[in-house]
């Protein structure tokens, strides 16, 4: 379907200039996504769009998908993508920052991709104060695997593979990853946020605006951790998969920046990859 975009100078039928208050920004291609309705990784995908825009990032980017349910994200950016085996986004970034000192690097990971089978990869890529922003969708689940228990998913919570709810003497406890990161000195930034409603999606547009400005001035590891969610996988309608994330997710992993370290992270100087050469460095 072809929306029409209002054209700010053709006025209003009220006489009132029209003002322009969407559109879709040029880094994302103009085609539908595959996700299930509902899903969060289209609201994400926009963040990260506008915040490439905002900071002049498309031409410089090389962008690392995972494998999930964002394993096609390459084919909604009009940026430089590599895919990574699953979880090992982290390791590809690193050797795309050795070889490309000059790139912006990024990686966009789901839970289970970044906290289950990349957990290695995403601790010592942080632990090297790796020069690279991470992307992490929390949505609690493997939502393309068919909803199986992520180490993210709640106690209680049921799952395909935990069908009697999540039960922490058996299957632990979910894991604050992003907690874990924000202690190693080479991570410049570690926050959390969520798209549950319009003013935190502000927020998070804000942390991942910062994440990707602490590379552009040279600074470590940054993580966000956007928690989202997944109505198919979660067994619940779009509306109470949103309800669902203000309640208990949120209150199992709380909002906000966990770090600011900015430059003064351990910096990437052993890798002998000098500071990117935008214009805002
Ligand atoms: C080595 C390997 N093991 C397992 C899989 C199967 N697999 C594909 S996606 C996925 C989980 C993805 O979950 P998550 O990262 O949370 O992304 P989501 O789909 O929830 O966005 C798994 C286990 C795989 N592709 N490769
Ligand atoms: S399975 Fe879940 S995470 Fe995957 S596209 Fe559907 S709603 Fe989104
Ligand atoms: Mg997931």
């Amino acid at each position: 379907m072809t929306l029409h975009t209002p054209d700010p100078a053709a006025g209003h039928a009220s006489g009132a200039p029209a003002r322009l208050v969407y559109h879709r920004p040029d880094v994302l291609v103009d085609r539908s996504t595959h996700y299930c309705p509902g899903c969060g990784h289209g609201i994400i995908h926009r963040l990260l769009a506008e915040v490439m825009t905002e900071l002049d990032l498309p031409a410089h980017t090389i962008a690392v998908a995972p494998v999930g349910c964002a394993v096609f994200a390459y084919d909604y950016f009009k940026v430089d993508f590599v895919e990574a085996p699953h979880g090992r986004a982290p390791a590809v970034a690193t050797g795309i920052r050795r070889v490309r000192p000059e790139a912006f690097v990024l990686t966009y990971q789901g839970d289970g991709d970044l906290a289950a089978i990349g957990t290695a990869e995403i601790v010592h890529a942080a632990a090297r104060g790796e020069r690279i922003t991470a992307i992490f969708v929390n949505n609690g689940i493997y939502g393309m695997t068919g909803g199986q228990m992520a180490p993210t998913t709640l106690l209680g919570q049921r799952t395909t593979s935990s069908p009697s709810g999540r039960d922490a003497a058996l299957m632990g406890y979910p894991i604050r990853i992003t907690e874990m990161l924000a202690q190693l000195p080479g991570v410049s930034y570690a926050a959390r946020g969520t798209i549950a409603d319009v003013a935190s999606i502000g927020k998070l547009k804000a942390m991942i605006k910062r994440a990707c400005q602490v590379q552009i001035e040279g600074g470590g590891f940054a993580l966000v951790e956007a928690l989202s969610n997944c109505p198919v996988g979660w067994g619940m309608t779009p509306e109470q998969s949103i309800e669902h994330l203000k309640g208990p997710v949120v209150e199992a992993f709380p909002v906000g920046v966990i770090v600011d370290r900015g430059k003064s992270a351990m910096p990437a100087a052993d890798t002998g990859c000098p500071a990117p050469a935008h214009p805002e460095a």
